[in-house]
């Protein structure tokens, strides 16, 4: 189990101060200024060297992200933007930073759009997050107040704005181009990529998407050295993550932990364990509900983590909002109301997500009710991959998979519904 002395979030539960003087106090914003003299090369190279995968849901090495910024400008300002749209079904790990460590945010805004050249960063929160807007536009004034952020910023030398957005509670803002376009004004609609927002992101400049955690860890990662970061979890997956677990746990919560604890130790720990026992656990998405689900006995022993969820288990780490179902559970219910989420969120504008969500949701509906023919769960299967990898932005994936995870792994309980239909309706004919 992570030390309290490694945790990074050290007001994740909202117990202490969360003003400035109390995020100081805790040892933020300590010698940030010395960090910015150490310069944008020797930054970029500590985050390459922490290991850090984005935790927005893709796991993109963040340093190498960084990277791909110009380091000459040709006359385009540079942009960093905070991916703070946290929309995904399960996932809540942001909003406890935002409310609880808002500062730990808004000091890796001014670290990470130093190193990138950037004077202007805009952090774009979730139109449903009211409470967290407050709580953040409240600590960017009082770092504006005590000259952190603003003209020589920190008294470094570098001019630096930070701005906050409020976005108007569409998912599909959260995808990063959709998000640039809903910053600048227009209908939250995805852009091909590439160009990737490095190359033409914010008004056709240089610009580089993070998720709020991504950008929070930083300065803590800075101060002890990305290679006390890259010591906990495995290769390429390191560092320390904030789980979101929800769902048929004791107690649902969101916990600081090392990357790559085992499943059980991160459940026993701090959930106090499965509602009814291990053995009454049906099956759990293990990263936000984009990624497929997994029969509960193969997670018992898993490794959360980016590599394993993916290659082991043929699901992914996503958010790390972890969703436990217990055997209670209605399991095609809980899959078609995905489906039903990610039809009502497609913007529409390419057709295999259009028309491919609309078919997967009608054809689940037949499902959850055992009105199918078996023939239709390979059917589904197919819509499923006429959907995926066809589709402008990841949302067609996003409703494919859950799909396809319940498929493969549940398609004993799709058929018995379907037979203990037919069987039902052949029962009260023949009564009748
Ligand atoms: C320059 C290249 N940049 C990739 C950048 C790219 C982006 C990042 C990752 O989707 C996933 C999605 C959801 N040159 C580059 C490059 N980049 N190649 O790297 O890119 P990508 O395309 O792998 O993913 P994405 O479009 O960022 C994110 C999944 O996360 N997800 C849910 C997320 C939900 C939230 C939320 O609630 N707000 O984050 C969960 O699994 O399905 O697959 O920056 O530009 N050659
Ligand atoms: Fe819009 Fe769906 Fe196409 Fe993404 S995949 S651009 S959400 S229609």
């Amino acid at each position: 189990m992570l030390d309290d002395k490694d945790r990074i979030f050290t007001n994740i539960y909202g117990m202490h101060d969360r003003s400035l003087k109390g995020a100081q106090a805790r040892g933020h914003w300590d010698g940030t200024k010395a960090l910015l003299d150490k310069g944008r090369d020797w930054i970029i190279d500590e985050m390459k060297q922490s290991g850090l995968r984005g935790r927005g849901g893709a796991g993109f090495p963040t340093g190498l992200k960084w990277s791909f910024m110009p380091k000459e400008s040709d006359g385009r300002p540079s942009y960093l933007v905070v991916n703070a749209d946290e929309s995904e079904p399960g996932t809540c790990k942001d909003r406890e930073i935002m409310r609880h460590d808002p500062h730990t945010l808004i000091e890796g805004c001014l670290i990470a759009s130093f190193a990138m050249q950037a004077h202007a960063c805009y952090i774009y929160i979730r139109g449903e997050y009211i409470r967290e807007k407050e709580a953040l536009q409240n600590a960017i004034d009082e770092a504006y107040e005590a000259g952190l952020l603003g003209p020589n910023a920190c008294g470094s030398g570098w001019d630096f704005d930070l701005y906050l957005h409020h976005g108007a509670g569409a998912y599909i803002c959260g995808e990063e181009t959709a998000l640039l376009e809903s910053l600048e004004g227009k209908k939250g609609m995805p852009r091909m990529k590439p160009p990737f927002p490095a190359g033409a992101g914010l008004y056709g400049c240089p610009t580089t998407v993070n998720n709020v955690e991504s950008i929070a860890v930083v300065p803590t990662i800075l101060r002890r050295g990305g290679a006390w970061f890259a010591g906990f979890g495995r290769p390429n997956n390191a560092g320390t993550k904030l789980f979101a677990i929800s769902g048929h746990v004791n107690r649902p919560c969101v916990v600081e932990e090392a990357m790559s604890i085992s499943f059980e130790e991160l459940i026993e720990k701090h959930c106090g364990g499965i509602r009814g026992g291990w053995d009454n656990l049906l099956a759990v998405i293990p990263g936000g509900s984009s990624v497929p689900c997994v029969r509960g006995e193969k997670m018992r022993d898993a490794i959360m983590d980016f590599d394993y969820l993916r290659n082991d288990l043929g699901s992914g780490l996503g958010t790390a909002a972890v969703i436990v179902m217990d055997k209670q559970t209605d399991i095609i219910k809980a899959i078609w109301r995905l489906s039903k989420f990610y039809k009502h969120e497609s913007c529409g504008q390419c057709t295999p997500c259009r028309e491919g969500t609309g078919w997967m949701m009608r054809v689940m509906d037949r499902l959850l009710r055992g009105e199918a023919e078996v023939e239709e769960i390979d059917m589904l299967w197919d819509v499923t991959k006429q959907v995926e990898g066809h589709t402008i932005c990841a949302l067609g994936d996003a409703a494919a998979w859950p799909i396809q995870g319940l498929i493969r792994n549940f398609r004993d309980v799709i058929e018995d519904r379907i037979h203990a239909q037919k069987a039902g309706r052949a029962a009260k004919v023949a009564a009748e």
